[in-house]
């Protein structure tokens, strides 16, 4: 009997010494850089390279969508400071993770995006291939850098250089383009062990210039009315012990931005968060960390600022932010833990702290507004309003400090903003930069697997919707995720009218009555529906409790609500009228 062909294949391989392939150096070299998580969609090409990886003991969770895989991936490096990995298919799945992979970038999260490709050859000439489209050429313009690998040998640079763009300095999204046939070519083993990379050191501390530091210190030692605000970047940074000793030996009051909440807790005596309006006017030199002057500081110039000049000292990794919206004074350029060590060595120790006319001022009005809001936080009307629902899950977060709290909408997210105080570094995930609806779901998943910790998914119901399916995911991981979707049947408000008078509803009306909590149940979790604070917080203890997947439907009241919440004023108005 002749030879069969897997023994002369055999055969072979004996001869030229063990082979190993694309599949097995991808995977091989995430392993080695101690990428363990991979948020996934399968299918062509990648199928195999998901349950590659699985089999080789790498957490591989499949998501409903690219575009929550992505966010996943995105919100796990902002955690963990590690690229978080989002796997997807070619070109629609590629396309679905890209959004994620632009807000990664816009929010200085790393993160890589892997997709799968179609054969170059065929592309190039655009001759139609499966799922064709150069998907290099598209990523570019919206990451930090995009790569291609084209041959095996190669696998273990492409990664190392996607590891390191996506952390070393300002953090971003990076894109790896990884063709069909790569992953199918094969080289000897040994060659291909060899051609791996382990980044040594891929976010290098970068040391402020001391001259930087003087500046800096000259000028907040000169303020009669200093401001630090916190960034997420400073969240970001893990530098928790520079900046709680940086802010204490100041006395410099401070204002944390959305995702910066928390760094200390919101309760700190010198937290500004409930004076917001008045220190960003009142103030005469303010000091970012990690936060850009961009809409959300509204450029840091016009009405929010008033009429007192400002001096801005800012301390950013990225040299090109300085001066983008107004004068930057004392630029700080270095990473956040080095620069605010080098602050706190350069101040002594007989540091003096800011005038007592200017801590009273912004105590006097955080008592006032805290004060203000109390009683209505205590309320128990039915339908329940935002402060009533929240005032439940505020002293939710108060009892359990550890628990990441996951946040979108727009009452939503802006009440929850402002009425949930925060503990602990890095427990407030939200919409970010964009103001992006859709991130709730995959935050809130890659936020469980990441940390362990339990989380509390704050939803308005138009925002659950953009993600809502991944309850799914939630489910089948059997993730310690419990979901309140903030249900006032709309966005903004469950109230429009049609102004046609046809029989559509309004556009921003959505189904009555709807009982999201049955979508929860279709997968085996728990689904309960409140119309009551207490209910509410009932509800939620006991999911926290049994750490069991749980959706909370929670019955707004819905005309409690305005356009847009706290960032009406950014919509266009129309001055024709049309009969
Ligand atoms: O100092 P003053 O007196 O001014 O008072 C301030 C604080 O000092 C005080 N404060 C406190 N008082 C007492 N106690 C405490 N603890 C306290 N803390 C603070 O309160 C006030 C307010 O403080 P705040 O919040 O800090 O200050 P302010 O002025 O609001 O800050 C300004 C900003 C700009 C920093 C802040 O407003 C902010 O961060 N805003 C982010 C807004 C944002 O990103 N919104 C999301 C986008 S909105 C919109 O675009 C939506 N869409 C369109 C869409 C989107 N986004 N994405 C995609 C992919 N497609 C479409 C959609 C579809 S929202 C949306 C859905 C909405 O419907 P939902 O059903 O989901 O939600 P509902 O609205 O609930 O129905
Ligand atoms: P926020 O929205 O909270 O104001 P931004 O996303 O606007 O925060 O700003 C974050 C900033 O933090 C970015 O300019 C980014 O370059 C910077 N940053 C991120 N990580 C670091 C770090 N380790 N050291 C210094 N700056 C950092
Ligand atoms: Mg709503």
């Amino acid at each position: 009997m002749g030879d069969t062909a897997t023994q002369i294949q055999d055969e072979e391989i004996q001869e030229v010494g063990a082979l190993t392939d694309g599949f097995h150096l991808v995977i091989d070299a995430l392993k080695l850089n101690d990428i363990n998580t991979i948020y996934n969609v399968p299918g062509i090409p990648i199928t195999d390279l998901g349950r590659m990886m699985q089999a080789e003991g790498m957490r591989v969770l499949s998501f409903r969508h690219e575009q929550n895989a992505g966010y996943a991936a995105a919100i796990s490096g902002f955690l963990t400071q590690k690229p978080g990995i989002c796997l997807t298919v070619s070109a629609p799945g590629f396309l679905n993770g890209l959004t994620a992979l632009a807000h990664a970038t816009t929010n200085c999260f790393p993160m890589i995006l892997i997709s799968g490709s179609s054969e170059r050859e065929i592309v190039d000439l655009q001759q139609g291939d499966y799922e064709e489209m150069d998907q290099l050429a598209i990523a570019k313009p919206l990451c930090k850098a995009a790569y291609r690998v084209l041959h095996a040998e190669d696998i273990g640079i492409g990664i190392a250089r996607a590891i390191r763009a996506a952390v070393s300095g300002r953090p971003g999204g990076i894109y790896l383009d990884l063709p069909a046939k790569l992953l199918a070519q094969i080289m000897d083993a040994e060659a291909g062990a060899k051609s791996l990379i382990k980044v040594i050191d891929a976010a290098p501390r970068q040391l402020p210039a001391p001259e930087s530091i003087e500046r800096a210190l000259k000028v907040l030692k000169n303020a009669k009315r200093p401001l630090i605000i916190l960034g997420k970047g400073a969240a970001y940074a893990q530098a928790d012990d520079e900046i709680h000793a940086l802010v204490e030996k100041s006395g410099i009051p401070y204002l944390p931005m959305s995702m910066a909440k928390g760094l200390l807790p919101d309760t700190h005596p010198q937290s500004a968060g409930a004076a917001r309006s008045l220190v960003l006017k009142e103030s005469d030199v303010v000091m970012l960390i990690g936060a850009r002057l961009n809409w959300l500081l509204s450029h840091g110039k016009g009405k929010t600022w008033g009429d007192q000049p400002k001096k801005f000292v800012q301390v950013d990794i990225e040299p090109k932010e300085m001066d983008s919206n107004v004068e930057i004074t004392a630029p700080v350029v270095g990473d956040i833990g080095s620069c605010i060590q080098a602050l706190l060595d350069g101040m002594g120790n007989d540091w003096a702290p800011p005038p007592a006319a200017w801590i009273d001022e912004i105590s006097d009005k955080v008592e006032s507004n805290i004060t203000r809001m109390a009683p209505r936080l205590q309320n128990r009307n039915m339908p329940m309003d935002y402060h009533g629902a929240l005032g439940a899950l505020r002293t939710i977060i108060k009892d359990r400090p550890d628990t990441i709290l996951v946040n979108e909408g727009a009452n939503t997210l802006d009440f929850t903003r402002s009425i949930i105080d925060m503990y602990k570094p890095r427990k407030r995930l939200d919409v970010g930069t964009w103001g992006v609806m859709g991130v709730g779901m995959g935050t809130a998943i890659a936020a469980a697997v990441e940390t362990g910790h339990p989380v509390l998914a704050v939803e308005g119901d138009s925002a659950f919707g953009f993600s809502g399916m991944e309850i799914e995911t939630i489910c089948r991981y059997n993730l310690p995720v419990c979901v309140v979707v903030f249900n006032n049947s709309g966005i903004y408000r469950g109230t429009g009218v049609n102004p046609s008078g046809g029989s559509d509803v309004a556009t921003t009306v959505f189904v009555k009555d709807a009982r999201y909590d049955k979508m929860m149940e279709a997968f085996g979790g728990i689904g309960v529906h409140v119309t009551s604070p207490d209910e509410l917080s009932r509800a939620v203890n006991a999911a926290i409790d049994s750490g069991k997947p749980t959706l909370v439907n929670a019955v707004i009241d819905e005309k409690a609500g305005t356009e847009s919440g706290r960032i009406g004023n950014l919509n266009p108005q129309s001055v024709v009228s049309k009969k």
